[in-house]
């Protein structure tokens, strides 16, 4: 069957999840990081929505205008043309979906698919105007500590626990010399979802790593790092109540991480724009 056009066609939730299939299939990859490509489009996804400002409702995940060559430029999302020519394939096999459901989509997938909790997630976003793009230096610098994350995160409006919860993702992934200039994995199991991080923040042993690159963190063995950024949870005492609650928790740390990140992926979308219940995708 030819793929349907976008004005004729009616999506229905198994629509979507044939999508979220569609991902959740394409993750894998040999030879790439630590072969799964959940852990970029999940960074995609946060950053196509972090962008929002709750003062005037600019930003957010939805019009998708980190397609546009200013915002796609911007310092923070070096990198991730490898998750948007990636998202790209899926978006041929189903181009009725726009940009901003497409990604915030892989988010949900990324997460479940590495043993994450169950993200609720509406489809509605519509790709926007190279005009609706966002000026650089809305999402955090790593560089940065605690004063610089409250005012990141207050600006999209969240608060103190859902700021340390939605670092948690974190668990995944890892930092590229030739994107950030960091370099390494938070975790020793980067493609799965898990509350390590903050255990890791808490209990490992973090000194500055000796190189000629950015300050970053270094643990015993060498091989796991943290951002300033990622420290200055442990070092403001408030965040630092929440990471211990998380360490010693992963299932109130998964329920806070989901209900966050559900958010975060609807920043910027009108509610007119989604249906009015959230649906839960199925894992494979
Ligand atoms: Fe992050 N992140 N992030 N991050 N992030 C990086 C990678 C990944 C910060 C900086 C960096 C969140 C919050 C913060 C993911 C998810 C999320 C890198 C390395 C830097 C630097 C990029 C590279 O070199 O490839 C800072 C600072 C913050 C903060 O201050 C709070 C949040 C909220 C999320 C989320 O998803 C909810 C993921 C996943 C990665 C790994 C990407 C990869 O390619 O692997």
């Amino acid at each position: 069957a030819k793929p349907a056009a976008a004005k004729d066609f009616k999506p229905t939730q198994a629509d979507y999840q044939k999508v979220y299939d569609a991902i959740a299939d394409s993750f894998e990859k040999e030879g790439y990081d630590d072969g799964s490509l959940a852990p970029v489009i999940l960074r995609l996804a946060w950053h196509s929505s972090g962008t929002y400002d709750k003062k005037d409702g600019s930003g957010g995940s939805n019009y998708a205008t980190m397609r546009f060559a200013n915002e796609g430029g911007h310092g923070a999302n070096n990198g991730l043309n490898i998750a948007r020519d990636h998202m790209e394939g899926i978006k041929k096999q189903f181009p009725w979906i726009s940009y901003g459901d497409l990604w915030t989509l892989g988010g949900v997938a990324a997460v479940q698919e590495t043993g994450g909790p169950v993200i609720p997630w509406r489809p509605g976003r519509i790709d926007g105007i190279e005009a609706q793009q966002t000026p650089d230096g809305r999402l955090p610098d790593a560089a940065q500590a605690h004063d610089h994350l409250r005012d990141i995160f207050y600006r999209m409006g969240f608060n103190d626990q859902e700021i340390v919860a939605l670092a948690g993702a974190h668990a995944l992934g890892r930092c590229h010399t030739d994107r950030s200039g960091y370099d390494g994995p938070w975790t020793f199991s980067p493609v799965s979802f898990s509350n390590s991080y903050y255990d890791l923040l808490l209990n490992d042993k973090w000194s500055w790593k000796k190189w000629k690159g950015p300050a970053q963190y270094q643990d015993k063995s060498g091989t796991l790092m943290m951002l300033p950024a990622d420290m200055a949870l442990v070092q403001d005492k408030k965040f630092r109540k929440t990471v211990e609650e998380y360490a010693k928790d992963e299932d109130k740390f998964f329920k806070d991480f989901s209900k966050a990140f559900a958010t975060l992926l609807e920043l910027g979308v009108p509610a007119s724009q989604m249906p009015e219940k959230a649906w839960e995708m199925k894992s494979q």
